[in-house]
């Protein structure tokens, strides 16, 4: 019985473990969650509370599993075909969690930040919280830069540190551009090369209409 994901194609989130399952070619059921609609926000929270996704459900097993990160570990460990996503070695899948935790809390969460503020209404901006972000944004950058050895984050193999880098450095380059970090730069091209986030990519397209890619 294959999966569930609850999800939106234009996420940056979900973005993270879709990666994951086209990367590991893993068989599931889109369930596109539109939380604008009431009927579909409540179906949703009945499914987990907060109504954040991704969320998989896996009925097989009788397992509900929120949080992207978690879900990705979930997956390494269920499915042979995703087991690579985090290394054996468990010095090194420390290092891939290290880089995944930092990625999201340094760069993704903090792009959030500036983009929920584009979604404000007039008057009710914050310029000062939006420059804190960025600045984090700028920190997050700094840290990560120097850590990705490549071809991905951890070398020769596609890790859940790579998931968490391609929505993130997607997202947070039109909040804080790459052009200052070239490694980073040239690393995100070479993401988004990578069939997998092609595919990704090419799903969330006709939504970016809906994304304030820009300020104002
Ligand atoms: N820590 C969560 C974050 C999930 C999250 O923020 N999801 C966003 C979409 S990218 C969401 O559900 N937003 C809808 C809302 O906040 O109402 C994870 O890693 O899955």
């Amino acid at each position: 019985m294959p999966h569930t994901l609850y999800y939106h194609p234009l996420a940056s989130f979900c973005w993270k473990v879709l990666i994951a399952l086209y990367e590991a070619d893993v068989a599931f059921v889109p369930r596109q969650v539109n939380l604008g609609d009431p009927a579909e926000r409540a179906a949703f929270e009945a499914v987990w509370p907060l109504a954040k996704f991704p969320v998989l459900r896996d009925d097989a097993r009788g397992k509900t599993v929120p949080e992207s990160t978690l879900i990705i570990e979930y997956l390494a460990r269920i499915e042979p075909s995703a087991a690579s996503l985090v290394p054996s070695d468990p010095d090194l899948a420390m290092q891939a969690r290290l880089i995944d935790r930092l990625i999201d809390s340094y760069i993704h969460l903090p792009m959030q930040q500036v983009v929920a503020d584009r979604l404000r209404p007039d008057g009710q901006h914050d310029p000062f919280g939006v420059e804190q972000a960025r600045a984090q944004i700028r920190a997050g950058y700094d840290l990560i830069a120097p850590m990705v050895s490549g071809p991905w984050a951890m070398g020769e193999v596609f890790t859940l540190a790579d998931c968490a880098a391609l929505p993130a450095l997607f997202y947070a380059d039109y909040a804080v551009r790459l052009a200052d970090w070239p490694a980073l730069a040239a690393y995100l091209v070479r993401l988004k090369a990578r069939p997998s986030v092609a595919r990704v990519l090419a799903e969330a397209e006709p939504f970016f209409q809906y994304f304030p890619l820009k300020d104002g």
